[in-house]
């Protein structure tokens, strides 16, 4: 498909995106998106928001070999809303996978009857699933856990949204014990009003990820102009022993939509990703988004080119 390229950019998009979309099911659905990635058997998985004909979504499993090419759905694997639970009454939604151990620790969006909430399960297997339950009321999203504990206490980055919506929608971390009790709450990324790319909400993206300068964190910034919200990607960086801490967040969104499946679809001008991976070499990064709502998409990123950008185009705390 028709794309930009722009050898500048610090995130290539794949040529052959989208990898993934609706005509790629057994049966019909409407879209598929904002997938949750990890690695499992050797093999790229993504868990991925599938919005059926109903409107409501589920997750359902694709696999490659690669991670770009050769995908295939999984007829067995993934996470149906539970019937019966209120929290996830309208479905569930963009899951972000976090490994520990032989587990992964999925951090999804209930659509409660009562609005959007976090919820957590775990797996081993993406068959056999044990819900932890609700972590944080409605409304809050964007939710990942880090996968290791600080001084004994689990974090949560998450997005709960303001009842006052004109205050904007911030990016807070909590700690718990035991994953059931959250508290020591506080804002780490604010979204920055006026005329800032990332002005009115802000959420995180993938799960955070451990580099040689601390925790890297990718982030949707919203936009909202007169033809609707433009959803875009910006980059930060907490300290390794303290994620309270932001050491670094980049001025200038770093990805955004501009290919044709990206700015037309049923959310037009929405790059949304929930997973990346970071591949053998230790520098290739592979970034996986839901485009416009509607399709999955990978691009690839240099890790050491966005530690260096982010050095390059630091942000005074006072800025945000
Ligand atoms: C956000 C989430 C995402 C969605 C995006 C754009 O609030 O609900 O699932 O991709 O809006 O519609």
């Amino acid at each position: 498909m028709d794309q930009p390229t722009d050898v500048r950019e610090l995130f290539q998009r794949f040529e052959g995106n989208p990898i993934i979309s609706s005509a790629d099911f057994p049966h019909m659905v409407n879209a598929v998106f904002n997938p949750g990635a990890t690695e499992i058997d050797g093999r790229t998985l993504l868990l991925l928001r599938v919005e059926h004909r109903t409107g409501l979504s589920s997750l359902a499993v694709a696999t490659s070999e690669n991670g770009l090419t050769g995908w295939e759905i999984d007829p067995i694997r993934g996470l149906k809303p539970q019937p019966d639970l209120l929290e996830e009454h309208w479905g569930i939604e963009d899951p972000r996978i976090t490994r520990i151990g032989d587990e992964y620790y999925v951090v999804y969006v209930g659509y409660s009857a009562f609005g959007p909430l976090v919820s957590l399960a775990k797996t081993r297997d993406f068959v056999d699933w044990q819900r932890v339950g609700t972590l944080h009321p409605p409304e809050d999203k964007d939710a990942a856990l880090f996968p290791t504990t600080f001084d004994g206490r689990w974090a949560l980055i998450h997005r709960p949204v303001p009842s006052a919506t004109e205050l904007g929608a911030h990016i807070w971390l909590s700690f718990s014990p035991d994953l059931h009790y959250w508290g020591e709450s506080r804002v780490l990324l604010p979204a920055r009003r006026g005329g800032w790319w990332d002005a009115n909400k802000v959420g995180l993206g993938p799960p955070p990820l451990l580099t040689k300068d601390g925790w890297l964190i990718c982030y949707h910034g919203v936009r909202t102009t007169a033809a609707g919200s433009i959803y875009r990607l910006g980059l930060a960086l907490l300290d390794r022993e303290d994620p309270s801490k932001v050491l670094a967040r980049g001025n200038e969104w770093v990805f955004g939509p501009q290919a044709p499946y990206e700015q037309s679809g049923d959310v037009p001008d929405v790059v949304f990703p929930c997973g990346w991976i970071l591949r053998d070499d230790g520098d290739t990064l592979h970034l996986y988004y839901g485009a416009a709502d509607s399709v999955v998409c990978v691009a690839v990123a240099s890790l050491s080119k966005l530690l260096s950008h982010l050095e390059e185009h630091p942000s005074r705390r006072e800025s945000f």
